[in-house]
């Protein structure tokens, strides 16, 4: 049988994106009644029904990678994360709940610093330095002159992408660029515009270098569930790699005396930016492990 990819659904019409063509397939009564709706991003298999009209039905669902509920996508492997260089000013700590939600679900994080031309090199450079020993990509991009775009471009290849991060960043007008320079044709395709990231026809727009960015940005808040606070410091490359020489095992890098982390935020070579995102977001997870049964 057929493999595919779905690129959207619409009124149970789902476009199928195959080796031999896209196909407009409709699903079996039989999915519906197990509650499960395929969405974009799922990988499925299909029957052809009418090679010349390419139209088919799905028959089977492959188990997914994981699903995100907004905007509703199945199987991304990268998340964009954007922040502006300023205007509005980046919210670290939404940027590290964005990590951490790319961490847990094996997700590929890209941090991107987009309106570069509203800050100079050394302001840039401040930002970059931020996640210097984390290990996680980072490109630096903006709308004038297309600064940076192509390093955006070559980072998509091969991806399926979902752009994330907080309201006015510039979100939309990266997905309206890289529509404009790498969007394969599939026909009608809307342009996105400033604060109607409609969740309803998410759609999958395929790249000319193998990668898939989803037409609808996320997250624009988040709050991290289910993570116990002991466990936040392995979502932190950059503690990881200092494991074992905190003077106590089991060290919460908080208060306790003789904190290789810690050290390490004093001589630098820790973000204080991100050392101080990691306390909040313990300090949050605490209350609410306090809390559970509540
Ligand atoms: N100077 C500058 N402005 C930019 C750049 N990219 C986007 N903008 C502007 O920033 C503003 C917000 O951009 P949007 O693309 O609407 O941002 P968004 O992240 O989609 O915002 P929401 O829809 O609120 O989530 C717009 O006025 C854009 O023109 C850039 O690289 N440089
Ligand atoms: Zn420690």
């Amino acid at each position: 049988m057929p493999k595919g990819l779905i690129l959207k659904g619409v009124g149970g019409f789902y476009t199928v994106e195959s080796s031999s063509g896209i196909y407009e397939c409709r699903v079996r009564g039989v999915f519906r009644k197990k509650g499960i709706t395929p969405v974009a991003g799922d990988f499925v298999e299909f029957s052809i029904t009418d090679e010349t009209a390419k139209e088919g039905w799905i028959e089977e669902i492959e188990e997914r990678q994981n699903f995100f509920v907004r905007p509703p996508v199945a199987n991304v492997n990268q998340i964009a994360i954007v922040i502006a260089g300023t205007s509005p000013e980046p919210d670290f700590l939404l940027v590290d709940k964005l990590l951490i939600t790319a961490e847990r679900n094996g997700i590929t994080p890209l941090i991107v610093i987009n309106k570069i031309d509203l800050i100079n090199e050394q302001e840039l450079e401040e930002v970059k330095n931020i996640y210097v020993g984390t290990g996680y990509q980072v490109v630096a991009i903006s709308k004038v002159g297309k600064r940076g775009y192509d390093e955006l471009h070559e980072k998509l290849k091969g991806h399926r992408t979902v752009f994330a991060g907080q309201s006015g960043v510039g979100k939309s007008t990266i997905l309206n660029n890289i529509m404009d320079a790498w969007v394969m044709e599939t026909g009608e395709m809307s342009r996105i515009q400033r604060g109607k990231h409609t969740t309803r026809h998410v759609q999958l727009l395929p790249l000319d270098n193998d990668g898939y960015v989803v037409d609808t940005p996320g997250f624009s808040s988040l709050t991290l569930e289910g993570i116990e606070h002991a466990k936040l410091s392995s979502m932190y490359p950059e503690f990881i790699r200092l494991e074992g020489m905190c003077r106590f095992s089991g060290c919460s890098h908080i208060k306790e005396p003789g904190c290789a982390v810690k050290d390490s935020v004093q001589s630098g070579e820790i973000s204080r930016v991100r050392y101080e995102c990691y306390r909040r977001l313990y300090e949050e997870l605490k209350l609410q492990y306090e809390n559970r049964y509540r």
